[in-house]
């Protein structure tokens, strides 16, 4: 499958959508969830064009996945839900139809602030 430029987040790292911004550096943009499933519900992104975890995984630099693991971190201390400064949080990567991904530009899910709940739903 070919990345698709149009998706919404590509939109978001050119520009063109506005987005409620938490974090940016060279590799990873972090911004709120527009419909968060809980109190918190941050979104980070790589900003190169990879559609899924796998994809991100076959394809992208070390630095660039290192950018993004650390990215995570950065956004999850700044948002004092992280293991180090607050009561943890869930990652979340959903991939491809069975995994339920909407937006085809990968993201991570970084639910918190409060108890998450189950890790999957019947
Ligand atoms: P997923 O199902 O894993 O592909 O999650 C996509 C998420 O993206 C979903 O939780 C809603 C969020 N989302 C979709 N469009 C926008 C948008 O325009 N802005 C923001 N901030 N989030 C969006």
């Amino acid at each position: 499958m070919k990345y698709d430029d149009n998706n919404i987040f590509a939109k978001i790292l050119r520009g063109e959508v506005p987005c409620d911004k938490i974090y940016e550096d060279e590799y990873v943009l972090s911004f709120y969830d527009v419909s968060p499933q809980r109190k918190i519900h941050a979104l980070v992104i790589p900003k190169g064009q990879y559609i899924d975890l796998d994809d991100f995984n076959e394809n992208a630099s070390k630095e660039e996945i290192h950018g993004l693991m650390k990215g995570i971190s950065t956004v999850t201390k700044k948002l004092n839900i992280s293991s180090k400064n607050g009561k943890g949080y869930r990652a979340i990567s959903n991939i491809g139809e069975n995994g339920g991904q909407e937006v085809p530009h990968l993201h991570f899910h970084l639910i918190g602030g409060e108890n998450v709940g189950k890790m999957v739903q019947k």
